[in-house]
């Protein structure tokens, strides 16, 4: 055992501090995470009553834990052996044990009396919440009520709630974090396969000899997903790895070939790198005639249109855009058609773009043209953000214009046969979607959204230009479920409801692979805080609806969803609790009680839901091709101007958690800086910025002040900073815009100013 460490050394710096993290660890990992639990350990575990199986509460990598329980409390946790991430965890993971017992937690209701909070009881405040919610509904109709949820609630949360506003309460107003996470690959994979969700698993990453990963920081954000990819380049040298990033991040760092794009140039990239495939020869002729068509917009086109449309984006002209060689473009293609198996992985920086759904069908369909799909190692696999965005909630339904299982609003037999199974009567659910999160916030401004419910998310830091949205908040009667208080959400509640979290209640999570795994309920909750899905089915009984969630238990709502998924193509009917008792999760399709789970989907003789002897059955498209569109590259939504001349992009460190509610108030993570803003070294010496000065960053929304580093990480024209910090709201300067089809906001693209700030 080394010598105990109470905290990092005040003064420290980042470098450093991931350094000692390192030294300090019995395993020690490329990607900067590594086992530090010995480093941190403030307190040696002396006794462990029992170790359970449960997961990670963070990202979507969904990392299996064994977690140790002395006297209701959580005092241990490691990495599991038998789950995909074979014991290993990055420092969230580790601080899984920190994260019930950190401060503000909270654990009275809280009812806003005449500006002021003041302490009540459940019967007080649920009754409260009620009657507003009973009052709007009556005096303006349902659509005047709404639900704001999160990836980070149990699926059997989220599925409830969808279904009380929904069939209940009769509004599709439920929408939330998702939008602003993982809404392009949803509406990417559905455009193009008819259905969401990855069609490949982790496993792939092993059999991979090309991975090409764009927009992604997979080595802070998806830790272990990197150790993965790492694995493999360590046991097969010759496995080459390409990021796209305008920054250098710390997985840039570590690639093969690194195209240090400018921002929002990834549409033009793609139409390249298959104007090479088609160039060099690489089309799969098969995909071609059985598996693919060609569409732009609603139209059909053939392959002739389609290489006339690639010629807009000959490598010297998209060069000219992307502002990278055309040679590191050509080399890029190379690497990703001349490969035993490719392998893409993307996240945000495709995602939170005006043209995030059009991003990731380039990626897609480079995956399709040249037949690098359905086999060990070829797959086209967007990571999850967080703990359950696809599970709990892109499963589930739970957004403004969808239902359970890929279902859709807007489609009438999608209706009537969730009407049927729900048990309501026909014309139950509204035909009308629901508002997506930015439009929902624009609701509450305008005085249209008289009630909100917000439940494990933190928008009043999240949402992008939230100077505007924060007085949005003010104009509805606002609900906030959180288990730590204050946020920058709970500041403007009406009514604040303490939450159990994790482990505190239990249930089921989804990662990126399709993996539903369990969490089991281990300790009482802080206080008076209670599980998400009592105050859900709470609020069902005071409005008089209660019948319509017969299950009340997270067992007992899970039995109902798994036997709904029967019904589709997203079938998990042989998930059940007692089987995820006993293994580390089990990926879907999985329809029976003694079905393995499915690795690769869309592949006869592996997906059991796939049809025929051929080498892919798209069943989620009526002619079972999967269809590759015609994007073209649009212009940003804000070039940079005179007054603003900087491109911001927004996103995360390894340490930190989105709006730090939960590392912002563990002692370990907490130490590491975020109050800083990157800014190139030519940047700097033209505004004489140097190293730790002080700035504000404005856009014409609002700014926020940060700390200098001068960093070789960003382009020269670009500066990052995390959304991490209370103290430095970055989301007061960022814009709106969104994706016109997922309707997911541009986090990654806004015109700034930088603005020394005198001492
Ligand atoms: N440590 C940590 N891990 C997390 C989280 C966390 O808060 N902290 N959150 C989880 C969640 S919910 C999510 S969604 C994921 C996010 O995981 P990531 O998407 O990996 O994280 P980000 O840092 O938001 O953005 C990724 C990269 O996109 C790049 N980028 C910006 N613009 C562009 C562009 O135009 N094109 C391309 N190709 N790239 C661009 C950025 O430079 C950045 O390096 O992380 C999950 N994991
Ligand atoms: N500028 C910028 N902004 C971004 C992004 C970006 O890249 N750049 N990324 C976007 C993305 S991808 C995401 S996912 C969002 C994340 O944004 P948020 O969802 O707002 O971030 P969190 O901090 O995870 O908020 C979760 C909240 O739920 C609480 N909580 C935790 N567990 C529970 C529970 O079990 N029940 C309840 N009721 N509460 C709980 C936490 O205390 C916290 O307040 O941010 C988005 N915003
Ligand atoms: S990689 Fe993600 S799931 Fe795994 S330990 Fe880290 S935060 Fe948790
Ligand atoms: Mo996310």
């Amino acid at each position: 055992m080394k010598e105990e460490q109470d905290e990092i050394p005040s003064g420290i710096n980042r470098r450093e501090f991931m350094r000692l993290a390192t030294l300090g660890s019995g395993m020690v990992f490329l990607g900067g995470c590594g086992d530090i639990r010995e480093l941190w350990q403030r307190q040696p575990v002396i006794k462990v009553d029992s170790w359970h199986q449960g997961f990670c509460r963070f990202c979507g990598t969904g990392c299996g834990l064994q977690i140790g329980i002395t006297d209701n409390k959580v005092v241990d946790v490691k990495g599991h052996k038998y789950a995909h991430n074979k014991g290993r965890l990055c420092i969230k993971g580790i601080m899984n044990r920190d994260i019930l017992y950190a401060g503000d937690r909270a654990l009275y209701p809280k009812i806003r009396k005449n500006g002021e909070f003041v302490r009540a009881s459940w019967e007080e405040a649920m009754s409260l919440v009620a009657q507003k919610f009973r009052e709007a509904i009556d005096a303006h109709g349902p659509d005047s009520v709404a639900f704001y949820g999160s990836g980070q609630l149990f699926t059997e949360e989220s599925y409830t709630a969808s279904k009380l506003f929904k069939a209940g309460i009769r509004t599709n107003n439920v929408d939330g974090n998702p939008r602003l996470c993982m809404a392009s690959p949803a509406f990417g994979y559905t455009g193009m396969f008819g259905l969401d969700e990855p069609m490949g698993c982790y496993e792939d990453i092993h059999h991979a000899q090309s991975l090409f990963i764009t927009g992604s920081n997979t080595a802070e954000c998806h830790p272990i997903v990197w150790e993965k990819i790492l694995d493999n380049k360590r046991s097969r040298p010759e496995t080459f790895i390409t990021v796209v990033d305008p920054r250098r991040t710390r997985t840039a760092e570590e690639a093969d070939l690194h195209l240090q794009i400018l921002p929002g140039t990834d549409v033009a990239l793609y139409n390249s790198m298959m104007y090479e495939v088609v160039r060099r020869g690489f089309v799969d002729q098969e995909m071609l005639e059985k598996y693919i068509l060609i569409k732009e917009g609603d139209e059909t086109r053939d392959f002739e249109a389609f290489k006339a449309h690639l010629d807009d984006y000959a490598p010297e002209k998209a060069a000219a855009i992307c502002g990278v060689s055309a040679e590191l473009i050509r080399e890029a293609a190379w690497r990703f058609m001349d490969s035993s198996a490719s392998m893409s992985i993307w996240t945000m920086g495709l995602n939170q773009q005006v043209q995030g759904t059009a991003a990731n069908q380039g990626v897609m369909a480079l995956h399709l043209l040249t037949g690098q799909i359905g086999r060990p190692g070829a797959t086209c696999f967007s990571l999850t953000g967080q703990p359950n965005a696809g599970g709990g909630v892109r499963d589930t339904g739970a957004l403004a214009h969808a239902l359970p299982n890929g279902r859709k609003i807007k489609n009438p037999e999608d209706r009537r046969e969730m009407e049927a199974l729900w048990g309501v009567p026909e014309g139950t659910i509204q035909p009308k979607p629901g508002y997506d999160a930015v439009s929902m916030f624009k609701a509450m401004e305008s005085g249209d959204l008289k009630c909100t419910l917000v439940m494990a998310t933190n928008p009043g830091q999240s949402m992008p230009n939230t100077n505007r949205y924060r007085e949005a908040m003010k104009k509805t009667f606002l609900v906030v479920a959180d288990a730590f208080d204050p946020t920058e959400t709970t500041k403007y509640a009406d009514v604040v409801l303490p939450a159990a979290m994790w482990v505190e209640k239990g249930g089921m999570f989804s990662q990126s692979e399709r993996l539903y795994h369990y969490v089991p309920k281990l300790v009482d909750p802080p206080g008076e805080a209670r599980p998400d899905l009592a105050i859900l089915t709470d609020l069902a009984d005071r409005l008089g609806i209660g019948n319509i969630l017969p299950s009340r238990t997270s067992e007992e709502v899970w039995e109902e969803w798994r036997k709904i998924s029967a019904h589709s193509y997203y079938n998990f009917n042989g998930i059940t609790y007692e089987r995820l008792k006993k293994i580390p999760g089990l990926r879907w399709p999985c329809p029976t009680e003694d079905h393995p789970g499915t690795c690769r989907r869309y592949v006869p003789g592996e997906d059991p839901l796939s049809k025929g002897t051929g080498r892919l059955d798209f069943y989620g498209r009526p002619d079972g091709r999967a269809i590759v569109f015609i994007h073209k590259q649009q212009a940003p939504p804000e070039p940079p101007s005179e007054e603003y001349p900087f491109i911001l992009t927004t996103g995360r460190v390894l340490e930190h958690w989105h709006t730090d509610t939960i590392t912002g108030r563990l002692p370990e993570t907490k130490k590491v800086p975020v109050d800083f803003v990157e800014i190139h070294p030519a940047d700097a010496r033209r505004l004489r910025l140097e190293n730790d000065m002080q700035v504000r960053i404005r856009s014409t929304r609002g700014s926020a002040p940060f700390r200098v580093t001068v960093s070789r990480r960003v382009r020269e024209g670009l500066i990052f900073t995390t959304f991490h910090s209370s103290r430095n709201l970055i989301n007061d300067a960022t814009i709106d815009a969104v994706d016109p089809v997922s309707k997911q906001p541009a986090f990654k693209y806004c015109a700034v100013s930088i603005e020394p700030v005198q001492a």
